[in-house]
């Protein structure tokens, strides 16, 4: 029988931090996992280098459920961010491996293609509302069928999603940026630039936002109705969804879509808000939710409420994150959308993907298993810098969401 020989973990920072596990058995087959917690990437790292890759020695690695449940109900402590990553990482390596031993793409495994290709979203944002429309035009020549805008706020500064250079990243800094917020002003503005993307580009694509949990339900409401008339793919994160039961009171309020779950690491942080059809898309992903196994349970729930998936996808999600979501999104019958942001090139020479792009819609690689290769001597020329995400406060200095 394999088994597992090996598991060594990465930290690295080409363009960006990731966690990276990689399992070797005992025929010599590897399997890649990505471990990355925006911010909290060495939680992670030392959660898996401590706690899990010392009991992964040994095991048939054949037993992906199995192995699932022993670190999940195993540790005792259950869901949360760090504990989830790291089993997402073990799992996602697992089904790597399972299909390469298979030779098999994963989507094979997981009963083949239910759709052609997958639909992605793009990033368009702008420091002002004619460098959005600006960058909104850009996404549309490339292909992209859907894009989400964000703008600055007037006269309030630091805003979530506006992109610096040509890849967004929001965790810059070596302590957390402190940025403005002011509800009102956003309130106020953010409709104008929605009303004006679909003024200048007519309603013939997808459009998306994301509010960044940053207003309460009953803004929410006001806010989700006020651009009904925008036709959005959908409004995310709307307000913070610790609290499930706050969705209610939005959904009472407006038809506009609600897409959730980036920030939420297991089926029961998701279960009520789909089970009560309280979304339209869920956003949990492969890396934050457990692996492969347990985005797919999620799904599943979500497929008899006809909740739809729209997995998160920011460059803070490693291409092997990526990769597993193409796999699942091109397997679900209720896959909705992926969301996608080119990484750095920086990035591409450490992780060699099979994924490609074309017509607005990703392809999975064709390759036995993931279709990823981590390249360990590239990773070395980009040593581990610790950075953190932004920290929002309200114009009274109160911390608000970020
Ligand atoms: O690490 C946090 C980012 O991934 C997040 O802020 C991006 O909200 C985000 C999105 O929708 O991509
Ligand atoms: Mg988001």
């Amino acid at each position: 029988m394999s088994t597992i020989e090996r598991a060594e973990v990465f930290v690295a920072s080409p363009g960006r931090n990731f966690v990276t596990l990689r399992i070797t058995t005992s025929d010599g087959v590897t399997g890649l996992g990505d471990a990355t917690l925006n911010g909290r990437e060495l939680a992670v790292a030392a959660y898996l280098r401590e706690h899990v890759v010392p009991l992964l020695v040994g095991r048939d690695p054949a037993r992906i459920e199995d192995t699932w449940q022993y670190f999940y109900r195993g540790a005792y402590w259950r869901r949360g961010p760090v504990t989830m990553t790291a089993i997402a990482a073990v799992d996602t390596a697992l089904w790597d491996i399972k299909g390469k031993v298979a030779g098999l793409p994963v989507y094979q495994l997981l009963g083949g293609r239910s759709r052609d290709a997958v639909m992605v979203y793009a990033h368009a944002s702008g420091t002002d509302v004619p460098s959005l429309l600006d960058d909104v035009a850009r996404f549309r020549d490339l292909g992209y069928r859907a894009v989400r805008a964000q703008a600055a706020v007037p006269d309030v500064g630091g805003t979530y999603g506006v992109r610096k250079g040509s890849v967004y990243e929001p965790a810059a800094s070596a302590l957390p940026d402190e940025q403005p917020w002011s509800t009102e002003a956003y309130l106020d503005f953010a409709p104008t630039y929605l009303e004006a993307v679909r003024d200048r580009f007519g309603f013939d694509f997808h459009l998306l936002h994301d509010v960044h949990h940053r207003l309460t339900p009953i803004e929410a409401a006001r806010f989700g109705k006020r651009v009904e008339d925008c036709r959005l793919f959908w409004m995310e994160d709307p307000t913070p969804a610790e609290d499930q039961e706050a969705f209610r009171l939005i959904r009472q309020h407006t038809t506009t879509p609600i897409a959730v779950g980036e920030a939420l690491t297991s089926i029961w942080d998701v279960q009520r808000l789909i089970t009560e059809q309280l979304i339209d898309y869920v956003r949990t992903t492969v890396v934050h939710a457990g692996g492969i196994t347990h985005l797919r349970r999620i799904f599943d729930l979500a497929a008899l409420h006809q909740v739809r998936t729209g997995s998160h996808g920011a460059t803070d999600l490693s291409p092997v994150t990526l990769a597993a979501a193409v796999h699942l999104d091109v397997a679900v019958p209720n896959f909705g959308i992926q969301e996608y942001m080119e990484h750095a090139p920086e990035t591409m020479e450490v992780f060699r993907s099979g994924v490609r792009f074309a017509d607005g819609a990703l392809q999975p690689s064709e390759a036995p298993g993931l279709g990823v290769e981590y390249d360990e001597k590239a990773a070395e020329r980009f040593p581990y810098e610790g950075r953190y995400l932004p920290v929002a406060r309200r114009l009274d200095g109160s911390v608000h969401d970020w």
